[in-house]
């Protein structure tokens, strides 16, 4: 019998550089649906991958003097290395700069033209570099970015729109209709409310203002702005409008696109949109999940409030982080990290729960038994009620995946692990071990034991991805004896017995909590530290290159001379200024005032010979007309100096 395939996507990532472990959050849940699946026996393809084009990651690579792909070539690298970390078992990791998604793009935005859903038009509104996102004016706050406060400019360019306001009614009826389209159900009238039914305008979908990106296919000037270029990752990468559509025709519409919340718009609206007009069925699952935040408070690279996953798993094991992202995050609400909750979640639930039930009952199977797995003989209400929760437990967890709700999943686990702690504590093994009689029933008790740690570990794989190999070792299970599949969950009762334990290290080190959290709250301070000296140097190097390039016609603008001190004195109640008389070469000295009295006194201003702007409109400081501008240079330190000429020449000779 053919396989059922299931699709399942992350969106495909900003080459930001800089990881935290609520990046990792999307890829782990859906690593662990995967996985899942998988084990259920479903054909799957997982698809993760880069977002690589847009005029931001352009500018950051310039101010590294690298040339954009290669800039990205590394960052990319990173990311990958921190996906094998993290064992996320993609199947495909697509780039936006891969060449068949490039000309796959180009096809595409040729057929919407061909079709008349582009069409070209001009484009006007307040655009915020960093953010790469186009305002109206009401939506601005206080005259600037509403994402991250920072100035926009207003922009007007020939651009070529997509007819998004012609799928209204379409799209309006998928999100009502389709109650399983949009996941979690509060998305929908969050959709329908704020974007849909005030009315969907025209998307803007080209840009001239930039060149790093997908050129349009008929209009050289223009590249394919953010949304077709990005969005179309889900086809491209099965080889839509490509040479071989086989995976395409195999896997698409998606089974499932999980993002974060701040994303669901543009695939619940936009997204369903594109593929309308290129006649295509539609994905059958969007699901947008919570963030995670950091003490209750959003992530961000510039506050350097963020926790590098290199540094907690190197520290305390993949399975410690992901076991905290799949466990802590409710079903589609946001979800807090915090070092303390880490640490404590490690120790209480594995290492005490899970690393010792496996400690204890392997070195008691090798006490007792020689290290060998005792053969059952009979069953009491204490085993059933134990052999009852194991065999619930498949189902269960299933019917909670099947919903995208690890959390649940996990608890459902976990709560066998603990009902089988406590059944030691019933059972009493070590009495049982000092008559005969008892040594019968502890073959039984310690067979349940290891028999409720195999189906534990069986499904836990999906979610942690070392822990259960390590068990399924210390239980003697080869991965070839049919003991590790889903299958070997439906009955309690596997043929485990005979298999040679072998008790070895620790799964989980207990940790002391208190001297960790020193030193977690270090590593903290100096991501703090070290964010705001990045911060300071990128703002920097923004301001560098945000500023345009001029012709030698608009430096021919501006009047530079060289001017000498006649006479300087302090301004009155004004502690930064300085006011000169400087001889510029006219019949009369220029007054110039300048804030440069923390460097310069009057007395070393006069005799110096310095450099004026002398046909800068003049302006008024502390009452005093200041004819003209003495140029310094200034370093980061905010350290001062004045500009000179190395050797004295005329007063009023030409800079330039
Ligand atoms: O949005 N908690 O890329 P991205 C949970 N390129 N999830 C988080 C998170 C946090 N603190 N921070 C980030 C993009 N994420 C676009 C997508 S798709 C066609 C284009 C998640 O790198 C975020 O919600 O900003 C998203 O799911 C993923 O990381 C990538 O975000």
């Amino acid at each position: 019998m053919e396989k059922k395939k299931f699709y399942i996507t992350t969106p495909i990532y900003y080459p930001s550089g800089k990881w935290h472990i609520g990046t990792c959050y999307t890829t782990i849940i859906c690593d662990a649906l995967a996985r899942y699946k998988r084990m259920q026996g479903y054909d799957v393809f997982y698809l993760t991958g880069t977002d690589e084009h847009g005029q931001k990651i352009q500018k950051v690579a310039s101010a590294c003097g690298v040339p954009v792909k290669q800039y990205i070539d590394g960052v990319v690298n990173e990311l990958k290395k921190l996906w094998d970390l993290l064992d996320i078992s993609y199947d495909k990791f697509i780039r936006t700069t891969d060449e068949y998604h490039e000309r796959a793009v180009q096809k595409i935005f040729q057929k919407l033209y061909d079709k008349g859903d582009i069409y070209k038009s001009a484009y006007e509104g307040w655009y915020c570099t960093p953010c790469e996102a186009f305002w109206t004016k009401t939506q601005l706050v206080d005259g600037k970015c509403p994402d991250c406060g920072r100035e926009v400019e207003l922009t007007k360019e020939e651009s070529y729109f997509f007819k998004l306001s012609k799928y209204q009614d379409r799209i309006q009826k998928l999100i009502e209709d389709d109650k399983e389209f949009l996941q979690p159900i509060t998305r929908q009238n969050e959709m329908l409310n704020n974007f849909i039914k005030p009315g969907l305008q025209d998307l803007c979908v080209s840009r001239t203002s930039f060149d790093w990106g997908i050129k349009v296919p008929f209009d050289s000037k223009h590249v394919v702005y953010v949304w077709i270029d990005a969005l179309t990752n889900y086809i491209t990468a099965l080889g839509y409008g490509g040479d071989d559509e086989e995976l395409f025709k195999k896997y698409w519409p998606a089974d499932v696109h999980m993002m974060g919340k701040e994303i669901i718009r543009f695939h619940s609206i936009i997204w369903p949109a594109i593929l309308m007009a290129l006649d295509l069925p539609l994905p059958k699952k969007v699901y947008g999940h919570g963030w995670l935040m950091f003490n209750n408070d959003k992530m961000s690279k510039s506050k350097g409030n963020i926790v590098d996953p290199f540094i907690l798993c190197e520290r305390y094991g993949v399975d410690a982080l992901r076991y905290y992202m799949l466990r802590e995050v409710p079903f589609g609400q946001d979800g807090n990290f915090t070092n303390e909750i880490f640490l404590k979640l490690r120790n209480s639930d594995l290492a005490n729960d899970l690393g010792n039930l496996v400690s204890r009952v392997t070195a008691m199977v090798a006490q007792y038994f020689d290290g060998v797995i005792p053969e059952p003989i009979d069953c009491n209400d204490v085993d059933k009620d134990l052999i009852a929760m194991a065999e619930k437990m498949y189902p269960t967890v299933t019917a909670y995946m099947d919903e995208m709700r690890a959390p649940e999943a996990l608890d459902t686990i976990f709560k066998v692990i603990q009902r089988a702690n406590k059944y030691i504590d019933e059972c009493t093994p070590w009495i049982l071990a000092k008559s005969e009689e008892g040594r019968q029933r502890l073959k039984t008790v310690l067979y349940n034991l290891c028999e409720a740690i195999r189906m534990t570990s069986v499904i836990l794989q999906p979610f942690l991805t070392q822990t259960p190999a390590k068990i399924f070792e210390k239980l003697g299970i080869k991965a070839d004896m049919g003991l590790t599949g889903f299958d070997s969950l439906q009955k309690f009762g596997a043929k485990i017995y005979g298999l040679k334990v072998d008790k070895g290290e620790q799964l989980f080190q207990r940790i002391d909590i208190a001297k960790e959290l020193k030193v977690m709250d270090e590593i903290l301070e100096q991501e703090i530290k070290k964010a705001k000296e990045q911060k300071k140097e990128k703002e920097k190097v923004e301001n560098v290159v945000t500023l345009q390039q001029i012709g030698i016609e608009d430096f021919a603008k501006i009047e530079l001379k060289v001017g000498t001190v006649l006479e300087c004195k302090k301004v009155e109640k004004a502690d930064k200024l300085l006011c000169s008389q400087i001889d510029v070469g006219e019949s009369n000295p220029r007054t110039i005032v300048s804030g440069i009295a923390k460097y310069y006194t009057p007395e070393d201003m006069v005799g110096k010979q310095v450099i004026v702007v002398t046909n800068l409109k003049p302006a008024k400081l502390r009452g005093i007309e200041s004819q003209g501008m003495v140029l310094c240079a200034e370093d980061e330190n905010g350290d001062l100096a004045l500009i000179a000429p190395i050797k004295s020449v005329k007063s009023g000779s030409i800079v330039g």
